[in-house]
Order: C-alpha cells, then sequence, then structure tokens
C-alpha cells in the first residue's frame, strides 16, 4: 500500500479527521494507496500556514525565489523516471508518455516562471503636460488556491502552483482525488529544495468537501481551476459573490478541420495523435475531425487503417500507445456514448469495445474508437465525451467547415490542416477558441496565452499572462513640479 500525506506548514501529515480515501491503479482496478480525505479543518490548517509565511515569501528577493523554483526544476528533471512510473500507475497513461510529456513539463513549469519571473517587468505612463508620472505596482495577491484535474495530473499542478509561487504567493492547493500520488511526491521534493514552511501547501481530499473548502475561504484571494464545465460552474458560482480572481480552464470539443491542401502523411500522422494521446483525454484533443468532400473517402479509409493498428496494453509496456482510462467511473461514462451512438445515426467505423488485458482483467480498457457523425448537431458532437473516441464528417465549403467548427458550446482550441495562407487567416480571424493550431497540434510554447472562449472557461494562463493573474496592478500617479 502506498498511503500519501497532505503537505501542510512544509510538514507531511495524515489528514486530521483520520479518514482517507481509496487509491485505484486503473491498469489493473485494484486498490494500491489511500489519501487523505481531507476536512474543512485540514484545509484552515493549510491556510494558517499559508499566512503565516506569506509576509517572507512575498519580500523574498526574485533572484531567491527564482532560485528555490529552479531547483524543484532540476530535482523533478533527476527524479523522471521515479516520477513518471508513479504517474503512469496513477492515471493509467502509457510510461512512454509520462516520461516524454508530462514530467519533463512539470520541470519546465518551474524552469520557465523560475525564470519569467526575473523578467516580469510592469508598465510606466508619463502623463505629458501634467508634469505625473504614472506606474503599476504588480504585488502578490496573497493566499491562492490551485485545483488540478487527473488527465494530466503533475502537469497541470505545478502549471498553476510555479507562477503564483513565483510572483510571490502562498499557496493552498489540491490536485484530484483520482491521481494524487505526483502532488504527494512533490511535496518532498519541496521539502528537499528547501522550500520555507507554508509558501505551498498541499491538500487532498474530494471535490464538493476539500476543494470546496478552498473555494470559499474567505482568506484565499483567487482561484485556478483546471476541470469539467460543470465544476467551473459550480466554482464560479461560489467564488463570484466573494468577488475573487478566477481562472477557468474547462472542457472542450475541438474541431480538427482537413483540407485537400494540406500535407497528407503529417496531418494523418499528427490527427491519429490528436484524436487518441492520454487515451483521448486531454483537453485539447481534436474530438470533432471535419474532413473536405474531396478528401473525405480517402481520408476514412486510411484513418481507419492507422487506428486499428494501435496497440491498447498495460501502461508499463514501452509498446502500448494507449494505456487504461483513469478510472471505472469515467470508462463506463465514454462508454456510455458509444453504447448510444446507434441512436444518433452514427456509425461505428472501428474500435468500440472494451479491451480485455491479459494478466490485467479488471483494467480500465477502452478501444480507440471512430465514428461517422451525419450532422454536427448530435450528441457526439456536441458533447466532451473525453476519451478514446472520435467523429468524422465530410464538409462542403470553408464556410461550412467553420459553422460547424463553432456550432458548440465549447471554444478551447482547433487545428486546421490546409497550406493556404488566405484561408488560414481566415479560420484564425473567425474561429470561436483561444488557441489555433495551424498544420501541427499541441506545439506549446509556454510565453504564448492559453485558455478558452465560451463554455470552455474564463482567463488566461502561460507566460506574462499567469504572471498578470497572480499579481494585483496597482496604479500609483506621482505628479512632480
Ligand atoms: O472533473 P472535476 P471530473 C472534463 C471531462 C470529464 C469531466 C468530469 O469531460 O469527464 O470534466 O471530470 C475538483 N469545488 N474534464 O469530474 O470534478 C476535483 O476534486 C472545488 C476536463 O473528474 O471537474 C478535481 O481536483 N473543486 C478537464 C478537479 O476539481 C472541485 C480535465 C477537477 O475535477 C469541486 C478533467 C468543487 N465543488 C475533466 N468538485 C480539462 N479541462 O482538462 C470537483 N473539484
Amino acid at each position: 500500500m502506498q498511503n500519501i500525506q497532505n503537505y501542510i506548514n512544509g510538514k507531511l501529515q495524515p489528514p486530521l479527521s483520520g479518514e482517507w480515501i481509496d487509491n485505484y491503479d486503473p491498469s489493473c482496478g485494484e486498490v494500491y494507496g489511500k489519501i487523505p480525505n481531507s476536512s474543512e479543518e485540514d484545509v484552515e490548517e493549510a491556510v494558517q500556514a499559508a499566512v503565516k509565511a506569506f509576509p517572507g515569501w512575498s519580500t523574498t528577493t526574485v533572484e531567491e525565489r527564482s532560485s528555490i523554483l529552479l531547483k524543484i526544476a532540476d530535482l523533478i528533471e533527476e527524479k523522471l523516471q521515479f516520477l513518471a512510473e508513479a504517474e503512469s500507475k496513477d492515471n493509467g497513461k502509457p510510461i512512454s508518455l509520462a516520461l516524454a510529456v508530462d514530467i519533463p513539463r512539470a520541470s519546465s513549469n518551474f524552469l520557465f516562471f523560475g525564470n519569467a519571473i526575473t523578467q516580469f517587468a510592469s508598465e510606466a505612463h508619463e502623463s505629458v503636460g501634467h508634469y505625473a508620472i504614472n506606474f503599476t505596482l504588480r504585488k502578490p495577491l496573497g493566499i491562492v488556491g490551485c485545483i488540478s484535474p487527473w488527465n494530466l495530473p503533475l502537469y497541470l499542478f505545478t502549471w498553476k502552483i510555479a507562477p503564483a509561487l513565483a510572483a510571490g504567493n502562498c499557496v493552498v492547493a489540491k490536485p484530484s482525488e483520482v491521481t494524487p500520488m505526483t502532488a504527494y511526491l512533490l511535496s518532498e521534493i519541496c521539502i528537499e529544495a528547501g522550500l520555507p514552511e507554508g509558501v505551498l501547501n498541499i491538500v487532498h481530499g474530494l471535490g464538493n468537501t476539500t476543494g470546496q473548502a478552498i473555494v470559499k475561504h474567505p482568506k484565499i484571494k483567487a482561484i485556478s481551476f483546471t476541470g469539467g464545465t460543470t465544476t467551473g460552474e459550480h466554482i464560479a458560482r461560489t467564488a463570484a459573490p466573494m468577488f475573487k480572481k478566477l481562472s477557468l480552464e474547462l472542457g472542450g470539443k475541438n474541431p480538427n478541420i482537413i483540407f485537400t491542401d494540406c500535407d497528407y502523411e503529417k496531418m494523418l500522422n499528427t490527427t491519429v495523435r490528436s484524436s487518441f494521446a492520454n487515451q483521448g483525454q486531454i483537453c485539447l484533443c481534436g474530438s470533432r475531425i471535419f474532413v473536405e468532400e474531396s478528401l473525405y473517402e480517402k481520408f476514412k479509409t486510411d484513418f481507419v487503417a492507422r487506428v486499428k493498428a494501435i496497440k491498447v496494453g498495460h501502461p508499463s509496456q514501452n509498446d502500448s500507445n494507449l494505456g487504461a482510462l483513469v478510472s471505472k467511473e469515467h470508462l463506463e461514462k465514454v462508454y456510455s456514448y458509444i453504447e448510444d451512438a446507434p441512436n444518433q445515426n452514427a456509425t461505428i467505423l472501428c474500435g468500440g469495445k472494451k479491451v480485455t488485458v491479459e494478466g490485467y482483467e479488471n483494467g480500465y480498457y477502452l478501444e480507440p474508437t471512430v465514428i461517422e457523425v451525419k450532422t454536427n448537431q448530435c450528441k457526439l458532437n456536441q458533447e466532451e465525451i473525453f476519451g478514446p473516441v472520435v467523429t468524422i464528417m465530410p464538409f462542403k465549403t470553408d464556410e461550412e467547415a467553420l459553422s460547424f467548427a463553432n456550432e458548440v458550446r465549447y471554444g478551447l482550441s482547433a487545428t486546421l490542416w490546409t497550406n493556404n495562407l488566405n484561408r488560414t487567416m481566415h479560420f484564425s480571424n473567425e474561429l470561436q477558441v483561444g488557441v489555433v493550431w495551424v498544420n501541427t497540434w499541441l506545439m506549446r510554447d509556454l510565453r504564448t496565452p492559453f485558455g478558452g472562449m465560451k463554455d470552455s472557461g474564463v482567463g488566461r494562463e502561460g507566460g506574462q499572462e499567469a504572471l498578470r493573474f497572480f499579481t494585483e496592478p496597482k496604479n500609483v500617479c506621482i505628479q512632480y513640479s
């Protein structure tokens, strides 16, 4: 059994209530550890620790703060193999993915914001003719809450924590109760890196108790949240009357728009990845594929052949392209969409069945599934499935593709495959999304703003946007004679 603990005031400790939650290994469906079922009292302790630490942390020099964050980045990098194995076991993702993406990115998050804070500048405005100068002070907010989901556990947890700490805030953070392990290992790393006590507090537990306690705590000034849209709505309802700053990164139902004039092989390879990476459990996956009519039949044949060749297997095996879905509950949710496909007048072209992996018969495995739909209005194209399921559908004109892309409540990202510059610019202007990838997918530069429109969220993270979010701008106007 691998039991994990809360990290409060620089120490690892059990929940005050003595209550624990089971932690499952999705690859075999067995409980392999316990996590704290923290209550409001644990959150209160964490907030008190953060309040005590804030005057010291917010006045450390930028160089000191930066050097601790860079130390954390180094330690994550040193422990790459160990952390990747832990992530893969906790989440069900292939070890190859955790090694190549999740853990390196967690290290990069600390490296990036550890460096970015040394370059963070604010504006000055000279009021010419008034003999006045305005400048902006950017003060840390105080205590902030960071709540993250299970799909990219350490990657997204650190994406929030690193800028919050870099900007001088103290943090109370909660990872998903479904994948808490690497957040716990991060607390050990923070102790090793010499992060002062109380600066970061990690409280484990359920969303509607521990998470809710963080969101409604009056001393917590801002919430950075990534997760489901329904949870985001709930958080906004709780936090808005308290006038908290909110950054909400929510669901997506992203279009992948393919034109005949694309680089076909590159598009095909990338589309397999953008459809199924991490078992399709990335908010940026291109889950609605729209293909220009003249290319549609060829694409359908080639894509289905590629998808049939994908190997679903135990996450620890290097040749597994897809591992297990994160939980039994999530597997059933995703599977229910597949079962419902015939009622949506849709055709399953490949996949669609649960997979039994020898030796791990109770694991949560599902075949990568391609479904041909007749209309963009069907449930399969309108609701976030968040699993290894994509739909395909032809379009006739640019305007039709654009309207399919935008006819959805979400607006996180879009992928466009074309070599036509005018079309690229037209779509980039008109797509109702926060991120447009042209002839690529999930190519991330941490300096760029990241977030969604419509029901995909509020606010932007990344680069200067994150540092702005985690600071309070204060205008100072000095008149001189
Ligand atoms: O996420 P939740 P769930 C989507 C995806 C998925 C659906 C539900 O479609 O099927 O959301 O997933 C915490 N106050 N995404 O239910 O509940 C929770 O403990 C405060 C998209 O697993 O949103 C966890 O730490 N916190 C997404 C975090 O919120 C609360 C990634 C996210 O969990 C809370 C994951 C509350 N009342 C799911 N309730 C993406 N955008 O990448 C829950 N939490």
